[in-house]
């Protein structure tokens, strides 16, 4: 890009939105120009916070000729029609996981952004996080590895009444919470099969109250993972873990607090803090744009965690054992 200022169009005034907005704030490379949000009072609330243009909808906010920048920051549901309309108008887009509910949706927004030679970036910052980095640099003193537990569990009383509690616009869980299938697809590979059970429990009106999800996958290396993702009110106890088995040695992760484990003394690991990785995010895309600098992660990466989710929740759906081989 030949101008010194990416001018940026945002959708969604919620906790991601604003720390895209902080982020384009600190930024030299960057001007937040106009935002979209879903309730009115709270877009003219986010506008005026960041002196940016109040658009009446993601619609009008698209139009705009001003902008080369689209950052998606909303609901699960809105991703891929939101990409869509963005990039066939002619802007770059960052959005944030999942890229779209729907696996053919999120295929032809690749497809779409090669035909306009648009950015499509979807954020990932789970990978830029302590926890990622802190298992990336110790895996290979574990040997060969056999099993990974990987559990998310958020014990809410009572269940909030909010959009990541409705089917429509959170999808599908391991599809919703992206990033707890894509920490594994990127550690350990590809998948070969995956079985998945999950369970809702229903509150009155569009919301529930408690979900819980568990899956299996084995991946093409004879690893085994198991990944449970569960939030809602009837869960007693949180829990985010994330436990390593190899031959070697273990790695364990129980919130903040890591250590190795093998015959030997037991040693910490510390954690980097999870601030600040939309910045980095932001920052990076930036520096893509402007000076063709790498990326972390590809749309096509994000797009094969998708078929492992679209795997699941047809496993979920018909009990069966779902096969994932042709990608192997
Ligand atoms: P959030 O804080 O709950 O914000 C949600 C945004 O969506 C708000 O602007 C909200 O506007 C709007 N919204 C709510 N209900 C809506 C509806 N029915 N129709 C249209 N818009 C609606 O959520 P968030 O955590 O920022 O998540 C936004 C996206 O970022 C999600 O895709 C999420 O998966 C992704 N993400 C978030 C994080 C994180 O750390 N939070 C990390 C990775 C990815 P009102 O408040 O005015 O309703
Ligand atoms: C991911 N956090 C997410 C997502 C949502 C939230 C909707 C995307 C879906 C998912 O992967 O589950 C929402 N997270 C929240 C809310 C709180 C929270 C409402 O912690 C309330 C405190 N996100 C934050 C805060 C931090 C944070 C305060 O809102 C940390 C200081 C971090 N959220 C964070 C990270 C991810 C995430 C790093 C990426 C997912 C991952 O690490 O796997």
């Amino acid at each position: 890009m030949n101008k010194t200022k990416v001018r940026v169009g945002l959708v969604g005034t919620g906790y991601a939105a604003k720390q895209r907005a902080e982020a384009l704030l600190k930024s030299e490379q960057a001007i937040l120009v106009a935002i979209a949000g879903n309730k009115p009072e709270n877009t003219a609330d986010f506008a005026h916070e960041y002196t940016a243009e109040n658009m009446s909808s993601w619609q009008e906010l698209i139009k705009r000729e001003d902008l080369d920048l689209i950052v998606i920051a909303t609901i699960n549901r809105d991703h891929g029609i939101i990409a869509h309309a963005a990039l066939a108008s002619g802007k770059h887009v960052i959005v944030e996981y999942p890229l779209a509910l729907d696996l053919d949706v999120a295929q032809q927004l690749i497809t779409l952004a090669k035909a306009q030679k648009k950015l499509l970036h979807v954020e990932h910052i789970e990978l830029l996080g302590g926890l990622h980095q802190a298992i990336k640099q110790n895996l290979e003193r574990l040997g060969h590895l056999f099993y990974v537990r990987y559990s998310t569990v958020n014990s809410q009383h009572p269940a909030p009444r909010k959009w990541t509690y409705q089917h429509q616009l959170f999808g599908f869980p391991l599809a919703g919470a992206l990033s707890r299938l894509h920490r594994l697809t990127d550690l350990f590979g590809k998948v070969k099969t995956v079985n998945c059970h999950q369970r809702y429990w229903e509150t009155a009106g569009d919301y529930f109250g408690t979900c819980f999800c568990t899956a299996q996958l084995c991946f093409a290396s004879g690893l085994l993972a198991e990944v449970i993702y569960a939030k809602g009110e009837m869960l007693w106890v949180s829990e985010r873990k994330f436990e390593i088995h190899g031959e070697k040695g273990g790695l364990i992760f129980d919130g903040d607090s890591g250590i190795f484990m093998q015959s030997g003394p037991i040693e910490p690991i510390e954690l980097a803090t999870r601030r600040g990785l939309f910045a980095q995010d932001m920052n990076m895309v930036l520096d893509h744009l402007l000076y063709d600098t790498p990326l972390y992660i590809t749309p096509e990466e994000s797009l094969y965690t998708l078929k492992v989710a679209d795997a699941a929740q047809r496993a979920a759906n018909t009990g069966l054992t779902i096969f994932l081989t042709e990608d192997l």
